[in-house]
């Protein structure tokens, strides 16, 4: 019974390496080259091909190779059996040295002092103070409280939003549909940790930007999101920052990914792109990971970290 490594849009040399490495007695295959499928008994999955898994007959188990299992759950033939996430701290910190940084990026305008730059400008800007800004947190899950608490020690003002409710000290937290005005209202830079479902897809959209609060210390406030591009409406993005409603933003993730070459998003003036790349999943990292889950469950233990279905997140 083997494994079977099932990885788009990785180095998935990168990954048999590092399996190879960690777990030499063990064997697995490694897609498009599933020989015998009957084979496999774990799935470790980074977007697997639709269907692929329902041809495994014997599979008792999938992990994702991050902390998103959209990319599972897209599947309409999967299989019924647990889905088991990545919850690890190499994630949470690369993730909140990418929300902080760009947080940054928005609060000390670095982008205006680049442009400053090339043409020989020495001028400075006037400054808020970081307790003037309020950072919203579009999910307050694992990474939306690590970030939350990063910047919340910054000096920043913190506000979280989830679908139920949280109690974080030190963060002012909303939750549901009754909640979202409130938390979007005193959101100067909107800092989304979602992950995809069908609750949330396309919730980042103009009658949402609308809702951010309009007379913060940005003049105009920010969209960060590093949770998936199907949160977004990239045209609704475009025309917000054509009229005014958003002044800029960072997106991490995308409708389409790769972002297409044709995209007005690579050459817009406020906006900043970086290739899905927020919190990369380091193989040795997340494979230590799912190895020390598959000892407790062939040990007779219970893993952690089992996605609810009904949820799908
Ligand atoms: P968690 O499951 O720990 O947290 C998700 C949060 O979103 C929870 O607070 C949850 O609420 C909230 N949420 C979910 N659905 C809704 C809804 N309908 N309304 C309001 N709140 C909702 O996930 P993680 O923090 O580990 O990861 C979040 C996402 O980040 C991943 O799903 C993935 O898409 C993305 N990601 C992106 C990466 C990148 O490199 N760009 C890397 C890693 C992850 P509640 O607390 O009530 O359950
Ligand atoms: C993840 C990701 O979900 O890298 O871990 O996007």
């Amino acid at each position: 019974m083997s494994l079977a490594l099932l990885i788009s849009n990785w180095d998935v040399a990168a990954w048999q390496k590092s399996l190879v490495q960690l777990a030499p007695d063990r064997a697995f295959q490694t897609a498009p080259d599933i020989l015998h499928p009957e084979d496999v008994r774990y799935a470790l999955a980074w977007k697997p091909a639709p269907g692929l898994l329902a041809q495994m007959p014997n599979l008792e188990i999938i992990f994702s190779l991050g902390a998103g299992v959209d990319h599972i759950f897209e599947d309409d033939q999967l299989p019924d059996v647990p889905v088991v996430r990545i919850i690890d701290p190499d994630l949470s910190v690369r993730m909140s040295e990418y929300v902080v940084l760009h947080v940054l990026m928005h609060h000390r305008k670095q982008r205006v002092y680049d442009a400053f730059q090339a043409d020989n400008v020495w001028k400075e800007i006037p400054q808020a103070a970081a307790s003037a800004l309020q950072i919203g947190i579009m999910g307050l899950g694992i990474l939306g409280i690590d970030a939350a608490l990063k910047l919340k020690n910054l000096g920043f003002q913190v506000n979280g939003w989830s679908r139920t409710e949280k109690s974080v000290e030190g963060i002012d937290t909303f939750f549901g549909q009754v909640g979202l005005g409130a938390f979007l209202g005193q959101t100067d830079i909107l800092v989304c940790l979602l992950p995809h479902t069908p609750a949330t897809d396309g919730i980042l959209d103009l009658a949402l930007f609308e809702k951010l609060s309009h007379d913060g210390p940005l003049g105009k406030p920010v969209l960060i999101n590093a949770g998936r591009g199907g949160l977004q409406r990239e045209a609704d993005i475009l025309k917000a920052l054509e009229k005014g409603v958003l002044g800029a933003a960072t997106l991490d993730v995308f409708e389409t990914e790769p972002l297409p070459d044709s995209s007005p998003l690579w050459t817009h003036p406020n906006i900043t792109i970086t290739p899905h790349n927020a919190s990369a999943s380091d193989p040795d990292t997340i494979l230590r990971n799912v190895l020390e889950q598959l000892e407790v469950h062939e040990t007779g233990g219970t893993m952690a970290n089992i996605v609810d279905p009904v949820q799908g997140y």
